[in-house]
């Protein structure tokens, strides 16, 4: 099994719109609603690759029931198994508007809320759930914002924890979060360049990405968009890049990324072929209609079309 935490699970709501401008009225042409935030994603593309897969996190409020609900729908190929801890605060929206027009606004523009006040209680409960379900588990995910009142060092501790219990983990967070959860030693981190930079300081990415190793990850797993991603890994350090470029929504794509990873992980794939299939489900994840969903026979077409490259070992360590 698969654990994915989602600590501020979401409710996604897509809405489609003509064309987006600032401080003007928006008559919206469609509504779509997903059960949302990083791990929630990471745990449909999970399921939908063939792995048995279970999440855990908050959930609480109408949004929360309906984000459960939405889950128990996911059934094909296999379901994704919900462990979310109840809340007595209410699980946040995420809105994605989506300009049909192909403009300047086209891919997506994103409203994400803070989420519930998550009480001590509620976090000590978390934490008794969680050291639960990592005994059954081959690999976890952490994925996503803190919702408040959830410590700031969170992702230190269920790094430390999961090490503890021998389960590999992969965290995929931003800004003091993920800091704190890189001193921890995870085994991948999967930062984008602008969060690689906010941590590091650096805007060149295979630098970046050095600092970010040296600080604790065992394997740091760069997105940088449509250019595919840059690896740094106890087996090389690799490049790697999709065939072409997609138009499209590329929200979630980071978060097949990290599916991917976890898939291949727990399939004993080697580096470049887990790097080559992050790749081709993260462009294949931006060329699907809804966020978060891909398509698949995008994604079989793209597999032998991607690139990897080894990077030169001088290259790779030129830094600092
Ligand atoms: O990566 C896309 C996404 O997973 C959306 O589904 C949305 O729920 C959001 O990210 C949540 O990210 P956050 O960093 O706010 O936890």
């Amino acid at each position: 099994m698969i654990l994915t935490v989602t600590l501020n699970a979401a409710l996604d709501v897509t809405y489609r719109v003509p064309r987006l401008e600032p401080r003007a009225s928006h008559r919206v042409r469609e509504v779509a609603e997903r059960p949302g935030g990083k791990g929630l994603n990471v745990a449909r593309v999970l399921a939908a690759l063939g792995h048995e897969t279970l999440v855990t996190g908050f959930a609480g409020g109408p949004t929360g029931e309906r984000v459960r609900e939405l889950l128990t729908e996911v059934t094909e190929p296999g379901p994704v198994g919900d462990a979310l801890v109840t809340t007595g605060g209410t699980t946040r929206r995420t809105v994605s508007v989506v300009e049909e027009s192909g403009g300047p606004g086209a891919g997506a523009t994103l409203f994400n809320e803070p989420g519930p006040q998550i009480s001590p209680a509620e976090w000590e409960r978390f934490l008794d759930v969680y050291g639960e379900l990592l005994a059954g588990a081959d690999a976890v995910a952490l994925c996503g914002s803190l919702p408040p009142g959830v410590p700031v060092g969170a992702y230190g501790t269920l790094v430390r924890t999961a090490r503890t219990a021998g389960v590999p983990v992969v965290l995929d967070t931003d800004g003091e979060p993920l800091r704190r959860g890189l001193a921890a030693r995870p085994d991948v981190v999967k930062p984008n360049a602008e969060e690689l930079a906010g941590i590091t300081g650096s805007t060149e990415p295979l630098h970046a990405a050095r600092l970010a190793q040296r600080r604790g990850a065992h394997a740091v797993v760069a997105s940088l968009g449509a250019d595919g991603l840059l690896a740094l890994t106890p087996d090389g350090a690799w490049r790697v890049t999709p065939p072409r470029r997609m138009a499209g929504n590329p929200t979630g794509a980071g978060d097949s990324v990290v599916a991917a990873l976890l898939s291949g992980l727990a399939e004993g794939l080697s580096w470049p072929d887990r790097l080559v299939r992050a790749t081709a489900l993260a462009a294949a994840t931006v060329r699907a209609e809804t966020a978060g969903e891909f398509d698949r026979a995008v994604y079989e077409e793209l597999l032998p079309a991607v690139t990897v490259t080894r990077q030169r070992a001088a290259a790779a360590s030129a830094v600092g």
